[in-house]
């Protein structure tokens, strides 16, 4: 009834529908009970058959040898004990001691988060990861743990993939009950874009702890341990691993880049040890670890410190892997690699090769080749559905200690640049970032910072701004929203302070804040909030993961339920389904719920009629199903 009363709404009849005519058009809901979910899906297979997928349409389609991808056949049998086993029998402290004790280097991939966040703008669907996840359990139980959850992986499943990251979250852990999994936490910013009250963040942890969290890797992207304390506190209170990370910037080479040099690291990791976190992440996201600064700082932190250490960088600029090894030798104790096909570019270094090249040496990995060709040869099949979303990126460049931009954010605002008509003048962006970063005092580039960064770059290039008209108190310039929160205090207090004479000039006599953000925001009422979420809905009831959705994107969540109710559970699609639609005489089976299956054969796709409404025939289950939808393509 929904879809009925959508459908012929004049507003939805003369194309100006978006979810925002949803919201505001309460007489949308009236009508009798809802849909079933079979229903709903063919609804939405009738919609993308007919007129696209809006994030697909005017992309590169997948090559025309892309088969579906084929997980390994397993005998099945139980899983070998892995790192979870350990947490789970001894706890977190245990599962540190352990890791100081082995001398093969700990591999973490991280295909399900980061590797995807880099190079497929994070689209990579739940599906797709699920029926690997058995794979790494009883092929690798090796690994240290699997990445794949947390940083912008959260709000795109709402957002772009109409799906529930906490399912994600609930199936992964169930298909892999021996091995960790490991998520990225933006501290007080959750897995959001800025600062949240502190029950919000504890709601959050607790809550992704308690649907399968093991690892939390928390950073802050000012490396400012006051905003950090809340939220590593509160992944200590759930007893799972706690990783503070070190948000590695600039270079301790650098005789001229001294604001963050090896005493700075050293003094951070020696704060996070005390702060009581159970192992060390030198997180590089943009890739600016040289070999031989990993070498030292591995070095200086085992000295300095006796926690075990983990090490992620990215491969922007195509020597990634020297310095990994280079940090395996220093005796960095575990690194992040990415299963080789989502390996490479802004990605992590190839794990693969990582474990050949530590094979038969005192630091071999002792992860099976076959497991993981077999793995990435199902990942490579993978990729191949998501060429729509692939970035125009071809090589390594040294461009990256240029810019030093995170590797999620080169492919990103070169398609931000793209879509501002700058295509031609990424190398002008590219510098002109440097030096925003330079007005800035020289920050750490990193979620959400680099955003701001490049929220002003863009500013500039697009408005035909110098460095120098920036400057000028006496020049009118329209900030960024990101550089005026940033310039308040808003997102934290960053080292070395902020630049006095921009600042000044960006709040125009507003006065900046110098505590931690959440220590001037009330907590939030969560059952109240829960209650008038519900209402909301129409009712539909709210539990605590939906909350903690809702928290961190109230928008995006109430968006994403909406479109729930249109569309069910799409997330049973293919993904070749989810992003193009069927063709007339494809056949595919769609499992919504364990043990129930869909049995959906695309029979037909009428003509337009006058009314600009097109008839799909389907074969549900056997039965023969039309659905109506109206024409937009
Ligand atoms: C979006 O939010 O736009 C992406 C998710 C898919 C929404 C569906 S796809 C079919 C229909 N057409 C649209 O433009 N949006 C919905
Ligand atoms: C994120 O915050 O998503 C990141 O990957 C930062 O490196
Ligand atoms: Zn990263």
């Amino acid at each position: 009834a929904f879809v009925e009363n959508l459908l012929k709404h004049p507003t939805f009849l003369d194309n100006s529908y978006t979810t925002k005519f949803i919201d505001t058009t309460p007489e949308l809901y009236d009508f009798a009970p809802r849909r079933d979910r079979a229903t709903r899906i063919l609804n939405y297979i009738a919609d993308i058959s007919v007129n696209g997928h809006p994030e697909t349409v005017g992309r590169a389609k997948p090559p025309a040898h892309a088969k579906a991808p084929k997980p390994p056949v397993l005998p099945g049998t139980t899983p070998p004990a892995g790192s979870r086993t350990l947490l789970e029998e001894k706890g977190p402290k245990a599962v540190a001691d352990w890791m100081l004790a082995q001398d093969r280097l700990l591999i973490t991939d991280t295909a399900m988060r980061d590797g995807h966040q880099s190079l497929l703008a994070t689209r990579m669907r739940s599906y797709d990861m699920i029926q690997i996840a058995p794979a790494y359990s009883e092929m690798l139980p090796e690994l240290f743990s699997v990445e794949c959850w947390g940083g912008a992986t959260f709000d795109v499943a709402y957002r772009f993939l109409q799906e529930c990251p906490w399912q994600r979250l609930r199936d992964i852990r169930d298909k892999m009950p021996n091995l960790m999994t490991q998520m990225l936490l933006r501290a007080s910013n959750g897995v959001g874009y800025t600062n949240y009250p502190d029950n919000v963040v504890e709601k959050f942890v607790a809550q992704a702890a308690d649907s399968g969290m093991d690892l939390f890797r928390v950073f802050d992207p000012l490396n400012w341990v006051e905003n950090m304390r809340l939220s590593m506190d509160a992944v200590l209170e759930t007893g799972k691993v706690l990783e503070a990370a070190i948000c590695y910037t600039g270079d301790i080479l650098d005789p001229d880049r001294q604001k963050y040099s090896l005493k700075y690291y050293v003094d951070l990791a020696k704060e996070l040890e005390a702060a009581g976190t159970h192992i060390l992440c030198l997180k590089d996201m943009g890739g600016l670890v040289k070999p031989e600064a990993a070498r030292a700082l591995v070095k200086a932190l085992k000295d300095e410190i006796s926690i075990p250490i983990h090490f992620h960088t990215h491969d922007t600029s195509g020597v990634s892997a020297a310095s990994v090894l280079a940090a395996a030798e220093a005796g960095v104790d575990a690194v992040d690699a990415a299963m080789d096909a989502f390996s490479g570019l802004t990605s992590q270094p190839c794990l693969g090769s990582i474990v050949e090249a530590l094979r038969n040496t005192g630091r071999d990995t002792k992860l099976s080749p076959d497991a993981i060709r077999e793995i990435s040869t199902y990942w490579e099949d993978v990729r191949n559905q998501y060429a729509a979303f692939e970035s125009d990126m071809k090589s390594g460049t040294a461009e990256v200690y240029l810019h030093e931009m995170p590797g999620g954010q080169v492919t990103n605002l070169r398609a931000q640049a793209r879509s501002m008509g700058l295509e031609d003048r990424w190398h002008e962006v590219a510098k002109t970032y440097a030096d925003v970063n330079q007005m800035f005092g020289d920050v750490i580039k990193v979620t959400p910072i680099a955003k701001t960064v490049g929220d002003m770059a863009l500013t500039m290039v697009s408005g035909g701004l110098s460095k120098e008209d920036v400057l000028n108190p006496d020049k009118d310039v329209s900030f960024p929203d990101s550089v005026v929160t940033f310039m308040k205090g808003e997102v934290g207090q960053p080292y070395g302070g902020f630049p006095k004479a921009l600042q000044k000039k960006v709040l125009k006599g507003a006065k900046p804040i110098k505590v931690r953000p959440g220590s001037l925001m009330e907590p939030v009422d969560l059952e109240a909030t829960r209650k008038a979420l519900s209402e909301e809905l129409d009712g539909v009831e709210i539990d605590d993961e939906d909350l903690c959705g809702y928290l961190m994107y109230p928008k995006v969540f109430t968006d994403y339920m909406t479109r729930h109710a249109v569309y069910g559970p799409v997330r049973a699609l293919p993904t070749p389904v989810f992003f193009y639609g069927m063709e007339p005489g494809q056949e595919i089976s769609a499992e919504i719920d364990p043990g129930k299956t869909l049995e959906v054969r695309l029979s037909a796709i009428g003509e337009t009629n006058h009314e600009g409404e097109v008839r799909v025939f389907f074969e549900l289950n056997g039965q023969p199903r039309t659905v109506r939808v109206s024409d937009r393509s």
